[in-house]
């Protein structure tokens, strides 16, 4: 038997973009123009203009997820439908209203709400204008956002986050191309990463300078972390995952967490003539403005070895110089979704939060297994019998026990994700919810993993 902590927190993530639809929506984000110049770029043409059609059927969906026993949700605010002139901060009020109705539905179903305020997000104006994160100017413009969300639902959300996964903005915009603006730009990069982060505090201040001690309401952010593991003990595989380590993780983790950057990670980035912009005054504010609380989204782990082919064959400038992917064999995967499963990282995560990071308050904020046609699985009353699912998400419960045990200060576990979403590029290819939607009726039902969740959320354990 495996039993949970008290007052520990039973939840589900998802974001507004995802889950929304673009209904009534003032203004495009990167992907909602994307998708209108180049619907191939999406998975079977699939794009974000219904999605889980939360927008109109939220009441619903949040009865749904209550029966599951979801007793928090993660979503985001989307900057493009709250706000209808970015640069004042006037606010749409069709988008802030619709917010508003939300969180008060879910406090009426149980559920707490958890709101983040960038799941990759970008309005594509701001994106045009001045190249989104690629702009100081655009960070004071979040803070600016995040500001008036505080204002409009503070009164009733306690719990805040800036970022969801910066890494993958980096990843996907200026690096491997799945993310529109869809540069390969190494250095650019670099800067996108620092004014992400210089985002991030920026925010936070805009939070304190409200609520001040207030210790009932807290800000964090939400990291992918996928430890970095080296394919041997040869010292070149050792530098490869030392690298690795600095760029996927510490480069975020530290600043949040601890207020300043890896000196090592500075030090290469100098070297190699790539290092940000960065001013006194900014570094200072990074170093008031860390997290309450960490949001820790886990899916696979890192492994990486010494890179191939010498750092010349890569010009400009690519973090790909240091490492290169490893494939280790005989390793357990995800054939659908092209990961690996490793549930024993997140006890790692944990034993790390807990020894290098002041073992701050911290969560698994998404954690899921993507499944494409999930049809095959369905019984004859229609229900979908997700049985590898239930067993993904024992093997990391029993990780992150593990983790608990051993003093980690984890209070919650986030399923990603309740309802099936929209995806990015991916679309619906890959299902993950415990609850399943029929995209083309809009009728979602609960999967097996939803009744389980449910067990599992209202004993605090399973066996
Ligand atoms: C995370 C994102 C989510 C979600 C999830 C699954 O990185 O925070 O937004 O998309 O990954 O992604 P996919 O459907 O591409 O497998």
């Amino acid at each position: 038997m495996y039993t949970f902590p008290k007052d520990f927190i039973w939840g589900a993530a998802t974001s507004g973009p995802q889950s929304e639809g673009n209904f009534k929506k003032r203004h495009q984000n990167v992907f909602d123009y994307w998708y209108t110049k180049d619907p191939s770029a999406f998975y079977a043409g699939v794009g974000p203009d219904t999605t889980s059609n939360f927008y109109n059927d939220y009441e619903n969906d949040l009865k749904l997820m209550h029966q599951a026993g979801i007793k928090a949700l993660r979503t985001s605010i989307q900057w493009s439908r709250l706000i209808a002139d970015f640069e004042t901060c006037e606010v749409d009020q069709k988008g802030a209203d619709f917010y508003s109705r939300v969180i008060d539905a879910m406090l009426a179903n149980g559920i707490t709400p958890y709101i983040n305020l960038c799941h990759f997000d970008m309005p594509v104006e701001l994106q045009h204008k001045y190249g989104g994160f690629e702009s100081k100017h655009v960070t004071d413009l979040f803070a600016g956002f995040a500001k008036k969300c505080f204002e409009l639902y503070g009164d009733r959300v306690d719990h805040w986050f800036t970022f969801n996964e910066p890494k993958v903005i980096l990843d996907g915009g200026y690096l491997y191309q799945f993310h529109y603006p869809l540069k390969v730009d190494g250095p650019l990069a670099v800067q996108v990463a620092y004014n992400l982060n210089l985002a991030s505090a920026k925010a936070i201040k805009a939070f304190r300078e409200l609520y001040g001690q207030d210790k009932s309401k807290k800000i964090g952010t939400i990291l992918n972390l996928t430890p970095a593991y080296p394919a041997s003990d040869s010292p070149k595989d050792q530098a490869a995952a030392e690298f690795a380590e600095l760029w996927a993780n510490k480069m975020f983790l530290e600043p949040a967490v601890l207020g300043h950057y890896p000196q090592k990670l500075v030090e290469i980035l100098e070297r190699d003539g790539v290092l940000w912009e960065q001013t006194p005054a900014e570094l200072q504010l990074l170093k008031e403005q860390t997290v309450d609380v960490l949001g820790v989204n886990f899916y696979h782990p890192f492994r990486v070895k010494a890179p191939a082919v010498s750092s010349a064959s890569l010009q400009p400038w690519m973090p790909d110089i240091y490492f290169d992917e490893y494939e280790m064999p005989g390793r357990v995967m995800n054939v659908d979704k092209g990961w690996e499963i490793y549930p024993k990282a997140l006890y790692d995560i944990a034993v790390n939060i807990r020894d290098n990071y002041n073992n701050i308050e911290w969560f698994v904020s998404e954690n899921g297994m993507g499944v494409s046609s999930e049809e095959r699985f369905m019984d004859k009353n229609g229900m979908v019998c997700d049985d590898y699912r239930i067993e993904f998400m024992k093997k990391h419960l029993k990780a992150l026990h593990r983790g608990i045990k051993a003093g980690s200060n984890c209070h919650g576990y986030f399923v990603w994700t309740g309802i099936d979403c929209w995806s990015w590029k991916n679309a619906y290819r890959n299902r993950y919810g415990l609850i399943r939607d029929d995209i083309h009726t809009q009728i979602k039902t609960l999967k097996k993993s939803g009744h389980w969740f449910h067990e599992l959320s209202n004993k605090n354990s399973f066996e």
